[in-house]
């Protein structure tokens, strides 16, 4: 299989974790998105239409994108996805989550800061984004107090899905002292067989 990411991401880092906690093989191809490498035309018609990565192309040549998708194909059948079918419900609740509610708020402020700069209107935007990251992380943090995981009693794709960002949180100067339950959860993730930083590819 070969991966188009982009290092710094957390959508294709969660990817590069899965695979390597899987022990899958494959290559990685660093697609630069701040020199606009995903929306090159050849870019566009053969690996993701939609200008993105992480794409990844599987051994047949089918490309899969959107992180939360390839995640649920690579984990079907494994223990990464809860056989009983409410668990699973609620793994795919806490990655709609992800997508609606943390990711635009945790990720945005992080590529701010990180990668891309503050934007036009910062002095707007930028507490609107706070507030939505601390709500999402409020929530994480009422689930987390008092359980290992987001769902059940194991590891599964929503806790690879929600670490991407939320360990780089004080980048995106977010305040994680409140959330003692989300710092425990950060340690027990680094821990997991197979777990690889952020930097980390083949
Ligand atoms: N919903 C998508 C979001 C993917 C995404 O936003 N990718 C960013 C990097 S994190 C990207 O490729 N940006 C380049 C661009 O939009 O030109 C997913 O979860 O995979």
């Amino acid at each position: 299989m070969i991966l188009n990411d982009y290092l710094l991401s957390g959508n294709g880092y969660k990817i590069r974790l899965l695979l390597s906690m899987m022990g899958l093989p494959f290559e990685y191809v660093e697609r630069d998105i701040m020199k606009g490498e995903t929306r090159t035309p050849e870019y566009l018609a053969t690996i993701n239409p939609n200008g993105k990565i992480p794409a990844l192309v599987l051994d047949d040549g089918r490309v899969l994108a959107e992180s939360n998708a390839i995640l649920g194909y690579l984990a079907e059948g494994t223990n990464f996805i809860p056989e009983d079918r409410y668990a699973r419900a609620e793994m795919m609740g806490w990655l709609f989550f992800e997508q609606y509610d943390h990711e635009p708020n945790v990720a945005v402020l992080i590529s701010w800061y990180e990668i891309k700069g503050l934007p036009e209107h910062a002095d707007i935007f930028e507490p609107m984004k706070q507030a939505g990251a601390k709500r999402a992380l409020d929530l994480m943090e009422k689930r987390l107090a008092e359980h290992n995981w987001l769902v059940g009693e194991s590891l599964t794709i929503a806790d690879i899905s929600l670490y991407a960002y939320t360990h780089r949180a004080e980048l995106g100067k977010i305040d994680m002292k409140p959330y003692p339950g989300i710092r425990a959860w950060l340690d027990r993730f680094a821990a997991v067989p197979g777990y690889v930083p952020i930097t980390w590819t083949p």
